[in-house]
């Protein structure tokens, strides 16, 4: 049972008490049948769906092209929709070919931590880091690049890996107001993750819908990530729970 689930299970007035000392969207999914509907102050954050992380890309995603009718369903719902793209030079540190002996999914350390090393992946330009040809979000507003800085690695759309440079998606957000975000698409345990916890950590309210994502699952990591995600106060929801 999700955390979502636990909560509407627990009751109306329990469930209220919970909601009054967090961000109020227990009261906002009350006022509509038990939903979550997103405001003017709300976007979707797509993350990723890409080639690359779907069946026949360079760094598949199990299922990865599955979250695609999910999140064309759910961005009506949205008046503001920000997507993402990794976006490699040609020899990224974070591509195992780049590290003489080292294989895919061993790690490394770099200079600013501990590093999982890929296949060669989403090299910017290239069809495989184009985005999903399925993917129908007309109204997006804004398509953020990360991961184009050759020696330092961004899973998150907000932050580098390196824990200091910032891509502007922080300042982009709070200079139009937006106060709430719902993450999607790709990894889940790795790039959905790290977006959403950054997004805690620069004060937004975030959800994650997870049946908008898939993961890669690499060594225990998505359940790392949904205890990392949910200790950091990112609520999960499946998209059925959006109106
Ligand atoms: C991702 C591994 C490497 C992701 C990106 O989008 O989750 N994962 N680069
Ligand atoms: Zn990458």
């Amino acid at each position: 049972m999700s955390h979502f689930d636990r909560r509407r299970f627990i009751g109306t007035l329990a469930a209220t008490a919970a909601a009054s000392s967090g961000s109020g969207w227990m009261f906002a999914a009350h006022a509509q049948a038990n939903k979550v509907k997103p405001g003017a102050d709300a976007a979707l954050i797509v993350v990723d769906v890409q080639n690359c992380f779907v069946t026949g890309g360079t760094l598949p995603v199990k299922d990865g092209e599955q979250v695609v009718p999910v999140i064309n369903r759910i961005a009506p719902m949205f008046q503001n929709i920000v997507v993402t793209q990794d976006w490699h030079t040609p020899g990224h540190a974070s591509f195992a070919s780049a590290h003489g002996g080292k294989k895919p999914f061993d790690s490394v350390a770099l200079k600013y931590g501990q590093q999982v090393l890929w296949p060669d992946h989403c090299v910017q330009g290239t069809d495989d880091a184009a985005l999903h040809k399925d993917l129908k979000l007309p109204t997006a507003q804004l398509v953020i690049r990360k991961g184009y800085n050759k020696g330092v690695d961004s899973y998150s759309a907000f932050m580098e890996a390196d824990r200091k440079t910032v891509t502007g998606l922080d300042g982009y957000l709070k200079a139009r107001g937006i106060k709430t975000v719902f993450v999607t698409g790709l990894a889940t345990d790795f790039c959905v993750a790290w977006t959403a916890q950054d997004a805690r950590s620069a004060g937004f309210n975030v959800f994650v819908v997870e049946d908008a994502c898939r993961a890669i699952d690499l060594n225990g990591s998505l359940q790392a990530a949904w205890k990392a995600m949910d200790k950091a106060g990112c609520k999960r929801i499946q998209s059925e729970d959006l109106a």
